[in-house]
This record gives structure tokens, sequence and C-alpha cells, in this order.
């Protein structure tokens, strides 16, 4: 993973596309018509960075590289998206390798843009939505069941284990419950869709913006149920998230403040993101390029190393690590040296939030 993968999930007509195009810009077609995204969308985006830009500001490399989100948009859901309805399991497929799940939800009331799941009920909508990861999520399982089934006369013991498991996670499904509430031990490569964590993104309306405190009010049950599930929320317009997009960055800024948006649709999803999967960002500085890196807090040197080469993780000797702060302060990595700053790292160090690394290895 050289970026954080999102996958884009929601009824038909909620403002996916709307939504990812102004998330990277990208210009796929929005249209008040449901299905238009019928390929799967892809975009890239850097993940802004103040620390980063300091960093590179002493270093001065020739190359800046931040860490990247990548969005994968898929066409609308819609009830029996897992047995093939609409245009459904297809996509489904497009986000198993995601880290995360965005799942938009319509709030904004426009009689003009036809809703397919009747009146405008996001914890109705949301069912509908789980119900279909959870259904494909059952098939999955189903056709592992009966691989492991097949393997298990050979005797091994441990796909007696996978079997035991597999069948738990799926009377757990069964009764409704997504495999994220479990700790369970499964194979990597089943990548359960309710196994992903979820961040919610309500799409309001230009009114609901300006008085926060009525929409919050509305929409207490969504808040406390993502609260129970440990998501994430975010609100905002996904049109006038679109329009922002296009504007210069004081004109921007200007028209944020009227509407009383305090941070874009991205830079929300952004923090929502890595405060999901509990990510923390590290900065290589060696040679031309001044890079952060993306990794799972509690990620020790020698992984972290990998993300850079594999070679780098297996030849792995040890880390010199400094605070970004730090290194600011001294000037140089030289004087920080100097200074005693620069601590060594072995095998078993985590790597921290705001660090700069410089791995030494040998391949
Ligand atoms: N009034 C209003 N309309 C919106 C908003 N967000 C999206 N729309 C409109 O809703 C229609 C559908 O938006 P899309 O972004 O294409 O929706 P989608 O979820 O990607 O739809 P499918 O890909 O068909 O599932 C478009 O006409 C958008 O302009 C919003 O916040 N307010
Ligand atoms: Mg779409």
């Amino acid at each position: 993973m050289s970026s954080l993968e999102i996958g884009v999930v929601g009824l038909a007509n909620v403002g996916k596309s709307t939504l990812f195009n102004a998330l990277t810009k990208a210009n796929v077609p929005a249209l008040n018509y449901p299905f238009c995204t019928i390929e799967p969308n892809v975009g890239v985006v850097m993940i802004p960075d103040e620390r980063l830009l300091k960093v590179a500001d002493l270093v001065k490399p020739k190359k800046v590289t931040g860490a990247g989100i990548r969005f994968v948009d898929i066409a609308g859901l819609v009830k029996g998206a897992s047995q093939g309805e609409g245009l459904g399991n297809q996509f489904l497929a497009h986000i198993r390798e995601v880290d995360a799940i965005l799942h938009v939800v319509r709030y904004f009331k426009d009689p003009n843009v036809s809703k397919v799941e009747g009146s405008v009920d996001p914890l109705t909508d949301i069912e509908i939505v789980d119900t279909e990861l959870t259904l494909a999520d059952l098939q999955t399982l189903e056709k592992r069941i009966e691989r492991t089934e097949r393997l298990l006369k050979t005797g091994e013991r441990k796909y007696r284990e996978e079997l035991d498991v597999l069948n738990q996670v799926r009377d757990s499904l069964d009764q409704g419950i997504p495999v994220r509430r479990g700790t369970w031990n499964l194979p990597n490569d089943l990548r359960l869709l309710t196994a992903k964590p979820i961040l919610y993104v309500l799409n309001v309306s230009e009114e609901d913006l300006l008085d926060k405190e009525q929409l919050l009010g509305e929409i207490r049950p969504l808040i406390d149920k993502v609260q129970a599930d440990n998501s994430q929320l975010i609100i905002l317009a996904a049109t006038l998230e679109a329009e922002i997009v296009e504007l210069p960055t004081e004109e921007a800024e200007e028209f944020m403040a009227e509407l009383g948006i305090e941070e874009s649709g991205l830079t929300q999803v952004i923090k929502g993101g890595l405060k999901l999967l509990d990510l923390v960002t590290f900065y290589t500085i060696k040679g031309d390029e001044t890079r952060a890196w993306l990794v799972p807090r509690g990620t020790l040197a020698p992984q972290a190393a990998g993300k850079i080469h594999t070679d780098f993780e297996r030849g792995f000797i040890k880390a010199e690590v400094i605070q970004w702060e730090q290194l600011l302060g001294c000037g140089s990595l030289a004087k920080a040296r100097e200074q005693g700053l620069v601590r060594l790292e072995g095998r078993d160090y985590p790597v921290q939030d705001g660090d700069v690394i410089l791995f030494h290895f040998n391949v």
C-alpha cells in the first residue's frame, strides 16, 4: 500500500460521484441519473501536510512527495445488489481491496434529484447498504467454506481451524453483526466488506449547514449509531464542495466562511480516515526526495522501512530517528546529530507520528 485506499459506497443518487469529484478533482460525470457511474472511477490525492513542507523547506530536496489517498467511486447500490439487482455485486468486487469504506448518505431534500429508495431517511438507507454488504460477505464466506471443506480432506489441521472460524463468522453475520465488531482470526485474503472500518458522510443541503444546531438535533440517532460503531461521521454538502474546489484559494476561503464551513470535505475525509485507521505519518529525507509515509500506529521500524522497499525490511540494521520539530529546531540533521538529538533505534521501535527516519540496512 503506497497510499491509503478508500472505497465510496452508498445508494444511487446520493452524491457519491459529486463528492468523489470534489475530493479528487477528477472529472467523472455527476448527473441526475441513477447509475451514471458504470466504470469504477479511481482518483488519487496527495495528503496536504504542513509538516512535510516545513521539513522539505529545511532539506531542500529535488522532490517532495506526500502520502496519498486513493478513492474508488462505484455505482450506487440498491436493495438486492448482492443478488445481482441493479448493477450490483460486480461493483462491490471493486472495493474488496480498500482499507476503509466511505459511506455516503443522502440528507439533502431536493425533489429534482430522484431518490431510488423512498424518502430521505439516513438510518434506513444505511441499513439497506449494510444489508447488501453483509449479503455479499455471506456469499464470499459460503464459497470459502466450500473450498475449505474440500481442503479439509487433505487432513491438515489448519483447515479444521479455518473452517471453525469461517462458520462462526457466518453465524454472526447471519445475525446481522458486521465482521468488524469481532476479533476474528480470518485468512488475510478473504477481505470481507463488513470487516472494513467505515467513514460516514452525510450529504446535506446548504440550509442544513447554516443551521448546524438544528441539524445535529435532527440526526441524533445517526450520531449515536456512528459512535456505537466506532465509526466516524462527516457532515458536508457535496455540491458546495464541488464548487469550492473550482475556486482560487482565497475565494474558496471566503466562500467557506460565509457558509460556516470550517474545513473542506477533503480535509475532513483525510482527518477522519487517518483517525479511523489509526495511522501515523513518518518522513524520510534521504537523497533527492523528502517524503511522507503512512503506517498503522504501532508499526515497528523494520516494517516501516519495508514500506519503502522490501529489501529495507529484510536487511534492516537500525534507524536514526528524530522528531520533525526537533530537526527544524536544529537546522540540519548534522547539527542534530552533534547535539545528540538523533536517536538510534532498533527492530523493536514503534514508529511515532512525526518521526523523521533514516534507515540503515544492508542488502
Ligand atoms: N441539491 C443537491 N443535489 C446534490 C447534492 N449532491 C449531489 N446532488 C445531485 O444529485 C445527483 C446525483 O449525484 P451523483 O454524485 O451523480 O450521485 P451518485 O451517488 O454518484 O449516483 P450513482 O452513481 O448513480 O449511484 C446530481 O444531479 C447531483 O448534482 C447535494 O448536496 N445537494
Ligand atoms: Mg456515481
